[in-house]
């Protein structure tokens, strides 16, 4: 990896100013084809869906900032999810979160689980009972850390020992805690997975995922896949989550130091029962996030004192926070996870709680989102 700050590469990476024009940021190349010289003599590009330049930028400068040898963009988070989960085969097994987002526990139990793929949901922070679902036919040991609404952490070394052990891969989905926070490849995971929709992007506006890796094997299917199923995001897409991703550690600074404020305030209110934040010197996770990331990331959850019914109340009382699915922008969000983003997961193994509330903390004034909250809590 290279040896210049993360906040320059998030400038710089992969990024130079265009040779014909000076331009300091990448054009957008609209081209679907070029021109060839001779058959198969090229400038690098033959067809927009092999490749395409400022997908190229994109894809550079992401895997930088993952300290990737190489990286694949995709036109969702679950797209660049399902080209990885095509690595397994009828009869293999995934080790899997018992908690993750919804739609990824439907692309495996529903998708691949149909093409005769088999799962095991466990508690990655258990790693006694990670070892015990590891078997012979375990391609993959999938994670999330923190997950997808309950914020729990794993341990992203000991995961890459056990699943190495077993001759399985380690996959991170590290879109709660971008590369800023946490860079699971250095930690031993050999896939790093990204929702580019949320904090990459950052702004609420574009759809995108990666694959990132220093895996040559992996790296080979990847790159076969975008090109071979062919779910790439568009080159106007690439351009505005390279314009998001510039202000990434900015973003974050601050609003993972909102997220801590906003945790320590609820944890006093009386309407919550369990603040889920692994900032938090109570949570079963904070020694190994503090090891592992650099910060405790923006996303906070919390469980109302009165169930269901006091959870529904809050998501639907605040004015700031606005009740909407996704994560990761500028402007702050509240959720009812088993309800909306996680509606896919009722009934299995990672069901989640009804009475938990998921906020992405925004970069509004910190005074206004604490007098939101507490207004909405009031009639919890
Ligand atoms: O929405 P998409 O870009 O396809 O990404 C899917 C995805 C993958 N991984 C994680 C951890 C995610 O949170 C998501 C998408 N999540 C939401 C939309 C949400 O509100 O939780």
């Amino acid at each position: 990896m290279s040896e210049q700050g993360f906040e320059t590469l998030l400038i710089h990476a992969g990024q130079q100013p265009d040779k014909e024009t000076g331009a300091v940021v990448p054009p957008i190349h609209l081209a679907t084809t070029y021109a060839q010289e001779q058959v198969g003599r090229h400038k690098g590009y033959e067809y927009s869906r092999s490749g395409n330049p400022t997908r190229g930028v994109l894809e550079s400068a992401l895997s930088a900032l993952e300290g990737a040898s190489a990286g694949f963009a995709f036109a969702s988070g679950l797209a660049a999810e399902d080209a990885v989960l095509r690595f397994c085969r009828p009869g293999d097994r995934i080790v899997i979160p018992n908690d993750a987002y919804g739609g990824t526990y439907r692309l495996i139990a529903r998708v691949h689980g149909e093409y005769g793929i088999e799962f095991a949901p466990v508690d990655l922070s258990d790693l006694d009972a990670v070892a015990a679902a590891l078997e012979t036919r375990t391609r993959l040991v999938w994670a999330e850390t923190p997950t997808n609404p309950h914020l729990r952490i794993a341990d992203i070394g000991s995961l890459s020992r056990l699943a190495h052990e077993r001759g399985a891969r380690l996959v991170v989905d590290n879109t709660f805690a971008t590369p800023y926070l946490q860079r699971p490849l250095a930690l031993g995971a050999d896939v790093v997975v990204h929702s580019m929709t949320k904090y990459l992007g950052g702004h609420s506006d574009v759809v995108g995922g990666f694959v990132a890796t220093n895996d040559e094997e992996a790296a080979e299917r990847v790159g076969f896949l975008q090109n071979a199923a062919g779910a790439v995001p568009s080159p106007f897409d690439c351009y505005m989550v390279l314009r998001g991703m510039k202000t990434l550690a900015v973003r974050l600074d601050r609003q993972c130091a909102s997220a801590a404020s906003i945790a320590s305030f609820l944890a006093e209110q009386p309407a919550v029962s369990e603040v889920l934040y692994p900032g938090l010197d109570s949570h079963p996770g904070h020694e190994i996030a503090k090891a592992q990331m650099s910060q405790f990331g923006a996303m906070v959850s919390f469980i109302l004192a009165g169930g269901e019914a006091a959870a529904l109340r809050v998501a639907a009382a605040t004015k700031l926070f606005t009740l909407a699915e996704s994560l990761g922008a500028v402007e702050s969000l509240i959720e009812h996870p088993a309800r909306m983003t996680h509606l896919s997961v009722a009934g299995s193994a990672l069901e989640v709680d009804p009475g938990l509330i998921r906020l992405s903390v925004g970069l509004e004034t910190l005074d206004d989102l604490l007098a939101d909250l507490g207004a909405a809590l009031a009639k919890a």
